[in-house]
Formats: structure tokens, sequence, C-alpha cells
């Protein structure tokens, strides 16, 4: 192995190891503050934008960003229900999301995928394919909170 090769990769796992360390160290009511800041944030574009679907809303640049805002925050969303996080108190996340991190996983793939079309939809200004999609996200989003959300 070349000696470039074994400093990037002891590089590499400095960097994972200390960005794993420096996680852990958040406080918990942080780590709540920020998944539930994200799922807000989640909501404030989606939200819009089922306004949109429902002929109530002006579809519109200013719309169309809340859908490339709405996929991006997809991703983030995908790495706020860490296992550090699972125990923490005042949530609605209910704990089969650690229980059953696969199928938890494949729903949350699922909302990224549908947000993501949802995004290219909106760049392309096809409001008909915007209108449809919308649903898509919806359903993508009712089906994790079905399973892995408390009722409220
Ligand atoms: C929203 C929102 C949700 C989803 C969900 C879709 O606008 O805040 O949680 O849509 O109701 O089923």
């Amino acid at each position: 192995m070349s000696r470039l090769l074994k400093t990037t990769i002891a590089t590499g796992l400095l960097l994972a190891f200390g960005a794993g360390v420096a996680y852990a160290q958040v406080k918990p009511e942080h780590l709540l503050k920020y998944r539930q800041g994200v799922m807000r944030a989640v909501a404030f574009q989606f939200g819009p934008l089922t306004g949109v679907a429902k002929g109530e809303a002006q579809w519109g640049p200013a719309m169309a960003q809340k859908a490339v805002n709405l996929a991006a925050l997809s991703v983030i969303a995908g790495d706020v229900f860490s296992p550090a996080s699972k125990d923490l108190a005042n949530s609605d996340a209910k704990p089969e999301i650690w229980v059953k991190p696969d199928d938890f996983k494949m729903k949350m793939v699922a909302f990224q995928t549908e947000a993501a079309k949802l995004a290219e939809f909106a760049k392309a200004d096809d409001l008909e394919k915007v209108m449809a999609q919308v649903n898509a996200v919806g359903k993508a989003c009712g089906a994790c909170h079905d399973d892995f959300r408390v009722k409220r």
C-alpha cells in the first residue's frame, strides 16, 4: 500500500471517528430541537405545496424553490433519527424507529425519492406533474407517520 493511500485512509478514519465523538457530545435537548426544527422546516415547505395541489395557492418560482428546499431537507431528515437520539424525552418519535430500522429506512428513502422527483418537476416548471407528485410525497409522509410517529 502506498504511503499516500495509508495517509488518506488514516485521515478518513480520524475524521469519521472525530465526527462521531462530536455528535455524541451534542446535548440530548439540542438533538431534539434539531430534529423537530428539521421536521418543522419540512412541513413549512410542503404545506404551501399542498395548497398548490389543491388549487388554493399560486404556482411560481418561490413555490418551486420550496420543492427544491424540501428535497434537500428530506436528505437531512434521514440524518436526524440517529440511534444517539432514540431516548429523547418529549418526542413524538416512536421507539419502533430504532426497533425496526430497516422498515424506517425504507420509508425515509421513499420520502426522499418522492421529494427529489417533486423538485425535478418543479425545476422543469411542470405544474401538472408537480400537482400529482405533491400527493405522492404526502403519501410517503403519511406512511411513515402512521407507523413511526405518535398520534396527535
Ligand atoms: C403535511 C404535514 C404532514 C404531511 C402528512 C401527509 O403537510 O405537515 O405531516 O403533510 O399530513 O400525510
